[in-house]
């Protein structure tokens, strides 16, 4: 049966925006700024909101479900008015009452800040599982950090990143509810103090130490048509109390100074770090923040309506994303045990049945290690239980090993100890802490399993599963591609805007000449619309008619921007050297921000600016490439971006990418795939099949048998293989800079041992031949007009495993265990 649609009263929205003009700005429409015509139609849209936030919260209150806290120090929103509307099902009300108000919705939704709390792929899955948890209607908290500068805004001047602060509140955000009355104490350094109390019990005081005041900010994570709102909780830091300047103790001064100090710098800024820990002592103290906050309120909300504390993991469960939010494995013990006096065993019977680990890399950069002293300075008694967690863990393996043929104890120990060299291994503490660790695609599950966590799987196999990222849907297709969308569902209805696999339907239609020119022609107007975008920020002149082919996400080494430019610089010499050779016109768009302190990511993203100065400013080149660098890569422009891609580009060294997500995404919208077997790129050719997409370079077990035995030499294939050499030399030869020794350290990576590292640690020039091998059958593909319709479509249509809603229902199934909510929709 059919679902009725939710109702929203267009005439009383009219009505509301004019209001709220009027009492928030003392302005009419006339006068208002697009900036606060934007927010009086927020705050109209988020008066809608509340009724069903408020009938949610109610359902929950009656029918007691199981809550999943989804804890994560990033969560990548992007922008919320147009997503908002679109799971309220009031997109085309609103954009009616907007036209008869004389105002354009886009433009409107282009008034928003985008709320940028995350770094990229583990923040935006985090978005992407709160928009599917609400629409699959479970109760969620998705539970983080309110940063005031979320991540910094990329400006490219003279060809090189320059770092902008994003002041994303600087309006106020009006989709966000304060809510003071549920504020927390986070409690930091002194000491702890141990006594018996009258009740003969051990007591653990920390004293002496440093407060702040967590805040919570709530903001409505809307469910599909189904009027389940759940919340994001993002906690900001205030101080405690207002000090009196007049003080006459010297120490209480001193104190209260540094904690006002400490509540003002905590939430100032996310760290811009993806794979790579800075071990800064900051980035701890947020940890903890957020994590005892967060804890600490879902403790008390079980309490409101159970009295035993013993069964908190029937009613809660904690899924930690990656291991920085771990310190809430030993926060709820310390809760258990200090507030509400469980024994040690019992309270680690409930922290293990209520915490899960969900693992995104294997970058060994990336593992969170926290020096014992640091550790310990902050974070006294966390520390205590850490530290006799690990007691009683090494105790575990060497029952478990002492007298086992064969098995060498002390090394078990070295590789699975939480605290060992000095350091606090995070990753350990999530797996000994929780009853679940799982992967984010099958080969990333294997390899954990095979490889970085081999001893932990081998003594706790149970606890390992693989959960297959996903995405939502709702924002990339519905929104970011409502002509496709539509399309879509004149062809199957549209039930597959909550259940994916429907799009498997649109097999019917590949080989239907009719459909195959429809499906293209909206590839054609969404070109159109970047290469506008394009034409608009970069001043470059790109052809919609040309293969969009787009390589946008982080910039890291292992993702190989690197490689795509190479490949890239080798063919503007060879169009060059041969100007009469067939040449399908291409245009090579990337986007990608680089941590601000990671030199070579950098300079890749010079290099790439200065390629496509000198290319596109080549008159012998007649256009037929053209090279784009999308300032500021975010998701309000990469949803433009997915929309138009031809050719998504996902050629990481294998092994190396846990899933990607990009990838899904640009399936979804018709893109075809050229790419390594890596992360979730093996699932997407598994479903597509091998003859729609284009698989190159080295397989993940070439990639590990090379790194175990050091015998990989890429001056060997330098020195033998001519096209590899060009293009190597092209980096230095002035080619694309008058200094020559500009792009000097990326040859030298590429080719010597730098700092430590292999030369080429990513296997570039082992990839070379097979990638350029790879770009010559796609251009040949999509010049068989036919032959490229038909493999677009297949990639839409075989998209249906990767919807986010399929991942969270693999992880309720077989991990959470959630109830469903039971809602009546309005
Ligand atoms: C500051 C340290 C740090 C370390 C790791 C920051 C951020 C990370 C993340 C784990 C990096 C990340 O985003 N990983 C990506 O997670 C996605 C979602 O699972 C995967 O699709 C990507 O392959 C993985 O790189």
């Amino acid at each position: 049966m059919k679902k009725k649609p939710l109702s929203f009263d267009k005439d009383l929205f009219k009505r509301s925006v004019l209001y709220n003009v009027k009492t928030l700005y003392r302005k009419t429409m006339e006068e208002a700024t697009p900036q606060e015509i934007y927010q009086a139609a927020a705050y109209a849209i988020k008066d809608a909101i509340v009724d069903h936030w408020m009938t949610t919260q109610k359902a929950a209150a009656e029918q007691d479900p199981k809550i999943v806290y989804y804890m994560s120090m990033e969560f990548l929103m992007g922008r919320a008015f147009g997503n908002n509307l679109i799971n309220l099902q009031a997109y085309k009300p609103v954009k009616e009452a907007l036209d008869e108000l004389g105002l354009d919705v886009n433009l409107v939704e282009d008034q928003e800040p985008d709320p940028a709390l995350g770094n990229g792929g583990l923040g935006r899955l985090a978005a992407c599982f709160l928009d599917s948890l609400a629409t699959l209607g479970y109760m969620a908290y998705g539970c983080g950090i309110r940063y005031k500068y979320g991540m910094f805004r990329q400006q490219i001047k003279d060809g090189y990143q320059v770092e902008v602060p994003d002041t994303w509140l600087e309006n106020g955000n009006p989709f966000e509810l304060r809510r003071s009355e549920l504020a927390k104490e986070v409690k930091f350094g002194g000491y702890v103090n141990m006594f018996t109390d009258e009740y003969g019990r051990t007591i653990f005081r920390q004293e002496g130490y440093q407060v702040v005041r967590a805040v919570p900010y709530d903001l409505p994570v809307i469910g599909y048509g189904n009027g389940v709102v759940d919340t994001l909780r993002i906690w900001d830091a205030e101080p405690i109390q207002c000090f009196q300047l007049d003080s006459f103790d010297k120490g209480d001064y001193q104190k209260a100074v540094e904690q006002e100090n400490l509540a003002s710098q905590l939430c100032e800024v996310l760290y811009p770090n993806d794979n790579h820990i800075a071990g800064k002592e900051l980035r701890l103290k947020q940890q903890y923040f957020f994590i005892s906050a967060s804890v600490q309120t879902a403790v008390q909300r079980y309490l409101r309506n159970h009295d035993d504390i013993r069964k908190l993991y029937e009613k809660t469960v904690f899924q930690l994303n990656d291991t920085h939010p771990t310190v809430a494995v030993a926060e709820l013990m310390r809760i258990l045990m200090d507030d509400y006096y469980l024994s040690w065993d019992d309270a680690w019977d409930v922290t293990t049945k209520t915490c899960c680990y969900t693992n995104h890399t294997i970058m060994s950069e990336a593992l969170e290690k926290w020096p014992v002293d640091l550790f310990q300075r902050l974070l006294p008694r966390i520390y205590q239980i850490v530290d006799e967690i690990n007691r009683r863990f090494v105790d575990q393996i060497m029952r478990t090993y002492s007298g086992s043929a064969g098995i060498d104890v002390q090394a078990k120990i070295r590789s699975m100890a939480i605290l060992y060299d000095n350091q606090v291994k995070m990753a350990h503490l999530a797996i000994v802490g929780g009853h679940s660790v799982n992967g984010v695609a099958k080969l990333h599950t294997e390899i954990l399993k095979q490889r970085e966590l081999k001893d932990f799987y081998e003594m706790m196999p149970e606890k390992f599963n693989n959960k297959t990222n996903g995405i939502t849907q709702r924002r990339f297709l519905m929104h970011a591609n409502p002509l496709l969308a539509d399309w879509v569902t004149e062809k199957i209805g549209d039930d597959w805007i909550t259940d994916l696999s429907q799009m498997d339907k649109l097999k019917d239609f590949v080989n239907d000449k009719k459909a195959q020119a429809e499906f293209m022609d909206i590839k054609l107007k969404n070109k159109q619309r970047l290469a506008e975008y394009i034409l608009e920020h970069n001043g470059v002149k790109v052809d919609p008619k040309s293969i969009f082919d787009v390589q946008v996400k982080r910039l890291h080494e292992y993702k190989r921007q690197l490689l795509n430019i190479l490949t890239v610089m080798y063919k503007y010499h060879d169009i060059k050297s041969h100007p009469n050779k067939d040449f399908y016109p291409k245009t090579y768009i990337f986007g990608a921000k680089a941590a601000a302190g990671y030199l070579t990511a950098k300079l890749t993203i010079k290099l790439i600016n200065s390629v496509a100065e000198v290319i596109n400013n080549d008159p012998d080149i007649k256009g037929k490439i053209k090279v784009v660098f999308i300032e500021d890569y975010r998701v309000s422009n990469a949803e433009l971006i997915f929309a138009a891609a031809d050719v998504s580009e996902q050629i990481s060294t294998a092994s190396k990418e846990a899933s990607g997500t990009g990838n899904m995404k640009m399936m979804l919208n018709g893109a075809v795939t050229i790419g390594t077997m890596d992360g979730a790129n093996v699932e997407i050719v598994n479903e597509v099949g091998e003859e729609n997409a284009f698989i190159f370079g080295l397989s993940s077990q070439e990639v590990m048998e090379y790194e175990k035995n050091g015998n990989y030499n890429p001056m060997d294939i330098y020195n033998s293989d001519p096209n590899v050499k060009k293009a190597l030399d092209m980096l230095v030869d002035g080619t694309f800079s008058k200094d020559k020794e500009l792009f000097r350290p990326l040859y030298n990576c590429l080719l010597n041992k730098v700092g430590g590292n292999r030369a080429d640690q990513y296997f570039i020039l082992k990839d070379f031949e097979s990638y350029l091998e790879a770009q010559k059958k796609i251009s040949d593909a999509y010049a068989d007009k036919k032959r490229w319709a038909k493999m677009a479509l297949m990639n839409t249509a075989c998209c249906g495993k990767f919807s986010s809603d399929r991942t969270i229902q693999e992880y309720v199934d077989e991990v959470w265990h959630l109830d469903k909510l039971n809602v009546e929709a309005k």
